[in-house]
């Protein structure tokens, strides 16, 4: 049987600090659903499509990478895929209060345990809401986007 497990997320858009957890995740687990969870409450930047796009893009030399969007829980998405677990990179200790509730919450809810990979420091600052801000105004988030993504933000903040 094969092992599976789940990396969601907003991915509005995918960073290198999600794609730095992905890859870490594919090197754990047999197969990692990349879960593009759908929030209606939260408008985004990047359409649903359009996120799945460049993550399929950015993961696809791994080999083992599937990506979906999910609307509803994220205990639905594992127990309607069989997946046993959830990984989540984690920044800072900031992270960490939210990060455990939603643990304990999915784990008494369905079971899932839920992993977490401390980040690569290069990118314990990064955030897909503080790189659409910083390219807003023109700063330079070259280092922090993978080259895919950083074309189609500048597509979009040139055409809103
Ligand atoms: N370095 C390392 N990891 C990072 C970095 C970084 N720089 N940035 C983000 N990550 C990781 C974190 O693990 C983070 O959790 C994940 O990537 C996704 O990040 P975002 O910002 O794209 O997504 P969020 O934080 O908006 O995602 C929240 C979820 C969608 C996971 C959550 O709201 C959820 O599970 N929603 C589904 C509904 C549900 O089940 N709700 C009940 C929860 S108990």
């Amino acid at each position: 049987r094969l092992r599976r497990a789940v990396c969601p997320g907003s991915f509005d858009p995918i960073t290198n600090g999600h794609l730095d957890i992905i890859e870490r995740a594919t090197k754990l687990f047999d197969v990692v659903h990349v879960a593009v969870m759908i929030n209606k409450s939260k408008q985004g930047l990047f359409t649903i499509e359009e996120r799945i796009s460049l993550i399929e893009e950015v993961t696809g030399e791994f080999g083992n990478v599937v990506v979906e969007a999910f609307h509803g829980l994220l205990v639905d998405y594992c127990k309607q895929r069989d997946i046993p677990a959830i990984v989540k990179g984690l920044r800072a200790v900031s992270d960490f209060d939210y990060e455990l509730q939603m643990a304990q919450m999915n784990n008494g809810l369905s079971g899932v345990e839920t992993l977490f990979i401390p980040t690569n420091p290069t990118y314990s600052f990064l955030s897909s809401s503080l790189v659409k801000e910083v390219a807003t105004w023109g700063g330079d988030v070259s280092h922090l986007l993978p080259e895919p993504v950083l074309g189609a933000l500048a597509g979009k903040l040139r055409r809103p």
